[in-house]
């Protein structure tokens, strides 16, 4: 693995004040590596993010699941990225596929929204992946390659220590269809080499690459193995507190 693990609790558009409340107790008692060794940082949705944040203990840290692509102002319904950065929101998730597909959200807008993201010091965890047609047509490295384009655009040198990307293979996202090793570690290999190649060797060599699509308690120890899997992106496992926790120690 490259850098300190990590590992992501997207939690999508779920929860209750009750489901939270119950959520953020289990997370508070579970058993997880000190934040030296694992990085764990769980995203609510916009309307959690306060209690989340007011209840949820150290070493969890806080994301968002999208911000604005700009400076905020007349644009109804969003949420920018300086607001979460004055809350004291360290993280938001950019490019997840079911916005990329469900919002339309093409990969100029993805990178866009890093750059401005970056630039208001939030962290950002930049999604990627192809969908199955993509990559049963021969296509999984051309839409990689574009996605990652985008982003290496908007993203200066000096700001790929605020980055990780994750790999999700929109095929195994809640699909309970999880990539195989293999297809983890060569799709993820893939990335390191595009970043050495396109952006440095220095980035990639750090570059946190997480995989996502699936992710659950019995199949994140041999994933957590992979030469170029350094964490995951959670989503339906991340909702139920104990499977998160054991996810959270896989490398163990
Ligand atoms: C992929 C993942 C979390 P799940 O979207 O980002 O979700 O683990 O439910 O496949």
């Amino acid at each position: 693995a490259h850098g300190r693990f990590f590992i992501g609790g997207n939690w999508k558009c779920n929860g209750t004040v009750e489901s939270v409340t119950q959520l953020v107790k289990d997370l508070n008692a579970g058993s997880v590596p000190p934040a030296d060794k694992v990085e764990i940082v769980v995203a609510p949705t916009f309307v959690h993010l306060d209690m989340v944040k007011k209840t949820l203990n150290p070493p969890f840290e806080i994301g968002a699941q999208d911000c604005w692509v700009g400076k905020g102002g007349a644009f109804t319904g969003e949420v920018s990225a300086e607001m979460l950065h004055d809350f004291g929101i360290p993280w938001v998730i950019l490019g997840h596929s079911e916005r990329r597909s469900l919002c339309r959200e093409d990969d100029e807008l993805v990178g866009q929204k890093c750059e401005y993201a970056l630039s208001q010091g939030l962290k950002v965890i930049g999604c990627i992946g192809e969908t199955l047609a993509q990559r049963e047509s021969g296509h999984m490295f051309d839409v990689l390659d574009a996605q990652l384009r985008a982003i290496a655009n908007h993203t200066s040198l000096g700001n790929w220590v605020n980055m990780v990307i994750a790999y999700e293979p929109v095929w195994a996202i809640g699909t309970g269809v999880v990539a195989t090793p293999e297809q983890a570690q060569e799709a993820h290999a893939y990335v390191r080499k595009w970043i050495s190649d396109n952006v440095s060797p220095d980035v990639a060599a750090d570059l946190r690459l997480l995989y996502g699509g699936s992710v659950n308690e019995s199949n994140c120890g041999t994933l957590a193995n992979l030469e170029d899997v350094d964490g995951f992106l959670v989503g339906g496992a991340s909702l139920q507190g104990a499977s998160f926790i054991s996810i959270c120690n896989a490398e163990n």
